[in-house]
C-alpha cells in the first residue's frame, strides 16, 4: 500500500513520540538508523531537555551525530555489554516478526545493538508490513577486499543484485565496507535458510536479515492509529 510522503511523514512522528514515551531513567537506549529511527530520536532529544536521564548507544554517524547535536549524552559502544532498550525501524516485517533492515547501510551495527538489547522496539508505518518477505531485495555487508569474487559466489547460489551506489561511487558502511542488494529471488520463502547460506560466504559480514529481535512492534497507520503488534 502507498500513503503521501507527509502523512507518512505525520505517522513516523507520532511512531517516534510513542517509542519516546517509553523510555525511562537511567536506561542506556540504542538509536536505530532511518527516516523513522531520525523520529524517535528527536522525540527523545525533546525528552532528555525535559529532563530524562539516559545514554545512548548508536547504529550510525548520521544517528549518533543528531543525538549529540540534541544534547543527549553519548556511551562507547566498546565498553557497554548491555543495552536496555533499542528502538529502530524497518524494512519490511513479517507476521512471525522476522525483518529485512538495512536500507540506510547501517544494517550490521543494528544488529549488533539489537543483539544486546534487553528490549528492541521496532517502530514502522503500515507499508513496511508484508506476509512475505523479500519484495525490497536484502542488503548484505560484503568486505571491500575481493569483492567480485564474493559478489561471484553470490550470484552463482542464485543471489543476483548490485552493489549499492552513492553519487555514482561505491557506497561504503560505517565500518568501510560494501553492501551488496540481492534482488533475486524476488521473495524469501525461508528466509533462515537463505540467511544461513549467505552467511557461509567467505567476505560476507551479515545480511539484512533480523530474527527473533523485534520485543514489540509498533505499527503506525494512515488513519494515524499506531498499535503494538503481537508476533504470531
Ligand atoms: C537502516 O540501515 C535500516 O535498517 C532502517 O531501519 C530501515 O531502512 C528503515 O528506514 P526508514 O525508517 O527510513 O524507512
Amino acid at each position: 500500500m502507498k500513503i503521501d510522503s507527509e502523512k507518512q511523514n505525520d505517522i513516523k512522528k507520532a511512531l517516534g513520540k510513542r517509542a519516546a514515551s517509553l523510555v525511562k531513567n537511567g536506561m542506556i537506549v540504542g538509536l536505530g538508523t532511518g527516516s523513522t529511527a531520525n523520529c524517535f530520536i528527536e522525540s527523545l532529544i525533546e525528552r532528555c531537555k525535559e529532563g530524562l536521564k539516559i545514554e545512548v548507544v548508536s547504529s550510525s554517524t548520521h544517528s549518533l551525530k543528531r543525538a549529540e547535536k540534541g544534547g543527549i549524552p553519548l556511551a562507547d559502544m566498546n565498553f557497554i555489554t548491555k543495552i536496555d532498550l533499542t528502538v529502530d525501524g524497518a524494512d519490511e516485517i513479517d507476521p512471525y516478526n522476522r525483518m529485512i533492515k538495512g536500507g540506510g547501510g547501517a544494517l550490521v551495527r543494528e544488529k549488533i545493538l539489537a543483539s544486546s538489547s534487553r528490549q528492541m522496539i521496532v517502530i514502522v508505518d503500515e507499508t513496511k508490513l508484508v506476509n512475505q518477505l523479500g519484495d525490497f531485495g536484502l542488503p548484505v555487508e560484503i568486505i571491500s577486499f575481493g569483492y567480485s569474487a564474493t559478489i561471484f559466489k553470490l550470484k552463482e547460489l542464485g543471489y543476483d543484485g548490485e552493489l549499492r551506489k552513492l553519487d555514482h561511487e561505491l557506497y561504503k558502511t560505517d565500518n568501510g565496507n560494501y553492501i551488496f542488494d540481492i534482488r533475486s529471488p524476488k521473495r524469501f520463502l525461508t528466509p533462515e535458510k537463505d540467511d544461513d547460506v549467505i552467511k557461509k560466504i567467505p567476505g560476507v559480514v551479515d545480511t539484512g536479515f533480523f530474527f527473533n529481535m523485534a520485543t514489540s512492534v509498533l505499527v503506525g497507520y494512515a488513519n494515524g492509529n499506531v498499535k503494538l503488534r503481537k508476533a504470531r
